[in-house]
């Protein structure tokens, strides 16, 4: 069939093309694709962030609605004290993903086991691991949280409902992103083909190409830890940051949500650590659910993420909800604190 060629705008205005990148178009572009492997990431992208968006409104109006804040009473699996929003925000992804054809199976660090979805297991295809509200104790001062997101191929039935399969490294992720609720909501994705920033833009609740292929600088002079723990951290550790004290031309920024520090990084450079102490050797993050997710950006981006000894990407969990040491940033930064960790 020939098809008559008469594509002239009858406008030259380009922000119309800004405004139409939506995320899912971005990623059947990234897939450069329409078949129906483009059509589920691309549909899996925009149910995250529809998940994302229930999660921001709520947020924008925690300070006024009846049980938004505060803690609900129960710990999770990990023993934490759980917040009212960090169980919003969980059962909103499952929410989101009910019905959806797209997903057989969430795992989330609020849940003990993965939650199943029986009726999507026969289409879908991936498992989505999630950390809904990171940073949670940000959440009850009107401070930055963010969602993190990864996305794996389902393997095998899991019939017995282990998710033996989960336990493999980070290089199984097909995609992985974070939302991030600050002062504007942004989405961060990445499939593989680099790192990518959308900005939602309320008056059309979508999310925006804001940003593309993002790089990280190879080096930053933000440093992020929480020096409270300085104490019980190893001496390699405590040498680094006696090294960032009494060089010129470093600052601290730490805000209490993994992702809000690592986006500045993302941007503008420097390093995020959340080494392990003597009383929690692992530390506090999740590899599943916080970890893996960003090294696979921060590799995409060109940055790097490491335990101290190997490539976060490389460390294989030995059980879901397992917890890491995290090193993460800029290359050259990274570098210098796993020299302070060798030495
Ligand atoms: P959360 O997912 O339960 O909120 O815990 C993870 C958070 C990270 O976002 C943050 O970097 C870290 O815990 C802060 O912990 P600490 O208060 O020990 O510095
Ligand atoms: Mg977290």
């Amino acid at each position: 069939m020939v098809i008559a060629q008469s594509n002239t705008r009858l406008s030259s205005d380009r922000s119309l093309d800004r405004d139409c990148t939506t995320l899912s178009r971005h990623v059947l572009g990234q897939l450069k694709s329409f078949g129906p492997n483009a059509q589920d990431l691309s549909a899996l992208m925009n149910r995250i962030a529809l998940a994302g968006k229930l999660i921001a409104r709520r947020l924008s109006q925690s300070g006024l609605v009846d049980n938004a804040l505060g803690f609900t009473g129960e710990t999770n699996v990990q023993g934490e004290a759980v917040k009212k929003m960090d169980i919003y925000a969980n059962d909103v992804f499952i929410s989101v993903f009910e019905q959806s054809g797209l997903v057989c199976r969430l795992a989330s660090e609020e849940m003990e086991k993965p939650y199943y979805i029986p009726e999507n297991c026969p289409l879908g295809r991936y498992t989505l691991l999630y950390d809904p509200v990171d940073g949670s104790s940000n959440l009850d001062v009107n401070l930055m949280v963010g969602s993190i997101f990864s996305i794996r191929q389902q393997e095998g039935n899991d019939e017995l409902g282990d998710a033996q399969d989960l336990l493999q490294s980070g290089h199984k992720q097909i995609g992985a992103g974070y939302i991030l609720y600050g002062p504007s909501t942004m989405l961060v994705y990445s499939i593989g083909r680099g790192v990518h920033a959308f900005t939602l833009d309320p008056s059309l609740g979508e999310f925006i190409l804001s940003h593309e292929n993002i790089v990280i600088p190879k080096h930053g002079s933000i440093y992020s830890v929480n020096e409270g723990n300085f104490c019980q951290w190893d001496t390699s550790m405590q040498e680094y940051v006696r090294y960032v004290h009494r060089t010129e031309g470093y600052s601290a920024r730490y805000s209490g949500a993994l992702v809000s520090d690592f986006h500045r990084i993302l941007f503008q450079g420097g390093v995020f650590l959340y080494p392990g102490t003597q009383s929690k050797p692992s530390g506090k993050l999740r590899l599943l659910y916080e970890a893996a997710p960003l090294a696979f950006l921060a590799d995409q981006a060109g940055g790097r993420a490491s335990d101290g000894t190997q490539p976060i990407l490389d460390v294989i969990p030995d059980h879901l909800h397992g917890r890491t040491p995290l090193i993460i940033g800029s290359s050259d930064d990274v570098a210098l604190v796993q020299s302070f960790v060798k030495s």
